[in-house]
């Protein structure tokens, strides 16, 4: 069989571990504390987005205006929470089929990489057991311009030594599917994107991905 791609870049909140609950509840309490309604289809608008821009789309509803410094505290305040939730993640929280999913692709023989819009990513990472596994990480603290702006992809590639066009991105986001798509690039959704339809390939599971590959 003659291969489509060389690399895989994974998004990380939402497919490789479920860190996307602790999203939600963190600016559930930041949106609760300021009287702002906030639910999970808001919470699914948030996905893929830099935590800034995150806040924004909460702002939307707030009835009052907040200056930035007043902003940089609130997403300051999100991130502490976030953390907090963060420290009690373990290598139990590495789903098995993801765990099982990486391990084929390496087997055969493709480059693995994380493409992440967070810049708690390397934490996340080291939480869950998977420090040092990827062969690139491309994360929230080497990019300007989150997704669906391409870059986070395309650093992940350039770090790779791959064409964008020999690497399938791997989200669950709509903005993330759009940002590989942006970069020339193919991508393969679970979750909430591929309910959407927005992949090239809509798997139920991370696992279909060694059925494609
Ligand atoms: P942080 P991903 C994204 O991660 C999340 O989906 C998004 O909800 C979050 O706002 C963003 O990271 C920034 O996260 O506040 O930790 O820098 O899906 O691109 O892996
Ligand atoms: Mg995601």
């Amino acid at each position: 069989m003659v291969r489509e791609f060389d690399a895989i870049i994974f998004d990380l909140d939402g497919v490789i571990c479920y860190t996307d609950e602790y999203h939600y509840r963190a600016w559930k309490a930041i949106a609760d504390n300021n009287g702002i309604p906030f639910d999970h289809t808001i919470n699914n608008r948030l996905r893929g987005v830099s935590r800034m821009a995150s806040l924004e789309i909460i702002l939307e509803k707030s009835a009052c205006p907040f200056s930035d410094a007043e902003k940089e505290a609130l997403a300051a305040q999100k991130n502490e929470i976030y953390k907090q939730l963060l420290s009690e993640m373990t290598p139990d929280d590495l789903p098995k089929e993801v765990k099982r999913t990486l391990d084929t692709l390496r087997e055969k023989q493709y480059l693995l990489a994380i493409g992440s819009s967070s810049k708690n990513a390397p934490f996340i990472l080291q939480q869950i057991g998977l420090g040092g596994y990827f062969d690139a990480v491309s994360d929230g603290n080497n990019i300007t311009h989150s997704k669906p702006d391409p870059e986070v992809f395309l650093k992940a590639a350039q770090m790779l030594n791959v064409a964008p066009s020999r690497c399938l991105v791997v989200e669950d986001a709509v903005s993330g599917a759009q940002a590989a798509h942006v970069g020339g690039m193919k991508a393969a959704c679970v979750g909430d994107a591929s309910n959407e339809g927005a992949g090239d390939w809509n798997l139920q599971s991370v696992e279909e991905l060694t059925e494609i590959l």
